[in-house]
């Protein structure tokens, strides 16, 4: 069966937690639950992690592309807006990555309007909550 990686960045353990006004109440659980249920439906199987650094994303992009996967899809947080090594990781890789973000980083502050993972990603999500997350799975699901 085709895999996905769901790979999610620092601080979206808390997810649910703090701050739901702008990230909503859903956990990453929560996510990880109804994206398992639409992957059922799609013939795909998930696999979701979390880390709060960096490397372990790099780590886990090459491991994913090692394991033949059908797509990554990458909430990398706050290493969108900072990470060369993770734009550098997706370049190296031939697995498909989608970005996908919660909110609207282009609605947010300027800090966060510039992501070094949508210039080497094959398309962006972002701005629909967890819905986000299930938008990338259909996309994955035809790539
Ligand atoms: O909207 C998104 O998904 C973001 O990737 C979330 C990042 C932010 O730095 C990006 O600009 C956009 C922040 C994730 C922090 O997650 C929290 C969850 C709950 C409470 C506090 C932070």
């Amino acid at each position: 069966m085709d895999s996905v990686f769901v790979l999610n960045g620092p601080n979206l353990n808390l997810l649910g937690l703090r701050e739901p006004a702008i990230y909503g109440s859903d956990t990453l659980d929560d996510i990880a639950g109804m994206l398992e249920d639409r992957a059922h439906a799609l013939g795909l199987e998930i696999d979701m992690r979390q880390s709060n650094h960096e490397g372990h994303l790099v780590d886990w992009l090459h491991e994913a592309n090692a394991a033949g996967a059908k797509a990554v899809i990458l909430n990398a947080a706050g290493f969108t807006h900072t990470s060369v090594a993770l734009h550098d990781a997706i370049k190296a890789i031939s697995v498909p990555v989608i970005e996908v973000h919660l909110s609207n980083p282009h609605r947010r502050e300027s800090f966060r309007h510039n992501s070094f993972v949508g210039g080497a990603a094959i398309g962006t999500i972002a701005g629909f909550g967890a819905f986000s997350y299930l938008l990338a799975l259909d996309a994955a699901a035809r790539l």
